[in-house]
């Protein structure tokens, strides 16, 4: 385990928690879909003195002196994702996935023009037009769905459809709730119809793009990829905007930075690009790989004892399942009992959910942090099985706590990455 000695000279309360995280993290099982564990190369540069830099700015054009290292980390970043995505142009510098989002909405429209998105109901996220974000006060916001939740396959029809009718400057794919691949050809043949930029927000599955698991958008000749870099992409926590195009990238550039944020988080700035490093390392592939080969697996055998998925599959790192059809139990009391016996996993609204988002009928699990830990087909078996039994005995508070220290035994036996090794 690291040793934090100035931390807990200084302040024991934060130390403490930090080492009660470090050890939920060791003997638990992590199964949120957007999460991971970082390499200890990232951990250690994300606590480095380049948290002490202002570099507003880019490269070679900054606002304040003393930029000889922070333009060599910064432009080693951009190189590694433009070469990692096959992108034109890289900005390094948002400070997480939102404020990614909003300056790319503000380089290509004006107030009151329409972006269509995934629903968000169907899989659709949160900044991409809920309700609930100042965003949809600023921009009009149109929707596509699913045709078949049995399949989950988009209604690329209907898709065209509303673009023909609504003119949207941006015809946006991603997710945060969607199990399944798109068609960014289609899309992209919609978009360039309708005269849209076309824009992938690849946060989820960025990392299983990079690995060469899942296919590029921009092979299919999309405008503009967003991203964060702390899913599966296992960079520090932070966000990333890349265009084809040198042009759009400059605009980008300008919203970014001065337009919405002020000085880059040069600390993580510098921390993404050793994660890019290393996710062109080929046993980055291996992993992006085994992350969706775990997924299926769990997937199937979860079918195979009756679990009902939406959409009865996945094609990446996520699966979504119907709590209330597989076990007559809310996504919100399977959350709770899954923690009980140190499984995370986070309660989720599946496709045209009746019941509300804090007690939705779903839950979201996913496999990109088990993965990295090193388990494959066989603990994908193990971990169900500890799923499936923990609801099976959900009323016997002795069994579920003997559960509870099975679980914690064979948690142990796999490292994680910044603590154990
Ligand atoms: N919170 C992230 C997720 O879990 O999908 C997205 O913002």
């Amino acid at each position: 385990m690291p040793i934090y000695t100035a931390l807990q000279a200084a302040d024991p309360d934060v130390y403490n928690a930090l080492m009660g995280e470090m050890q939920r993290q060791r003997e638990g099982v992590e199964l949120i879909a957007s999460e991971n564990y970082i390499s200890c190369a990232v951990l250690e540069t994300m606590g480095t003195v380049f948290n002490n830099k202002y570099s507003e700015g880019y490269p070679s054009k900054r606002y304040y002196g003393g930029q000889q290292f922070t333009d060599i980390v910064e432009s080693l970043a951009i190189e590694r994702a433009k070469k990692l995505f096959k992108a034109g142009h890289a900005n390094v510098q948002p400070h997480a996935g939102a404020p990614a989002n909003i300056a790319t909405y503000f380089a290509l429209m004006e107030p009151g023009d329409t972006i269509m998105g995934m629903d968000l109901s169907h899989g659709g996220h949160l900044t991409h037009g809920h309700p609930v974000t100042y965003i949809t006060k600023i921009f009009k916001f149109v929707r596509y769905k699913m045709k078949d939740v049995e399949t989950g396959e988009i209604d690329y029809d209907e898709m065209r459809e509303i673009a023909r009718r609504e003119k949207p400057k941006v015809l946006m794919g991603g997710f945060s709730a969607y199990p399944r691949e798109l068609n960014y050809a289609k899309m992209q043949a919609i978009a360039k119809e309708v005269g849209a930029v076309s824009i992938m927000d690849m946060a989820h599955i960025a990392g299983l793009i990079a690995g060469g698991a899942l296919r590029n958008p921009f092979d299919d000749g999309f405008d503009l990829c967003l991203t964060t870099t702390h899913k599966t992409l296992r960079g520090p926590r932070g966000g990333m905007i890349l265009t084809r195009e040198e042009e759009l990238g400059k605009k980008i550039d300008k919203q970014v930075f001065p337009g919405f944020q002020g000085g880059p988080i040069m600390q993580m700035v510098a921390a993404k690009a050793v994660a890019f490093g290393e996710a062109m390392k080929p046993e980055f592939k291996v992993y992006a790989h085994q992350i969706i080969k775990n997924a299926k697996h769990m997937a199937q055998y979860f079918m195979d004892h009756g679990v009902k998925l939406i959409t009865n599959g996945t094609d990446n790192h996520m699966m979504l399942i119907d709590c209330i059809t597989s076990w007559n139990m809310s996504g919100k009391e399977v959350e709770h009992l899954f923690d009980s016996i140190g499984i995370t996993l986070n309660k989720n609204m599946i496709a045209d959910d009746p019941r509300k988002p804090m007690d939705p009928s779903g839950v979201r699990l996913g496999t990109p942090a088990i993965t990295t830990r090193g388990m494959k087909e066989p603990e994908m078996e193990k971990l169900a099985g500890f799923m499936l039994k923990a609801i099976e005995i959900r009323a016997d508070e002795t069994a579920l706590r003997k559960l509870h220290e099975e679980v914690k035994e064979f948690c142990l036996r796999y490292p994680v990455p910044g603590i154990d090794k």
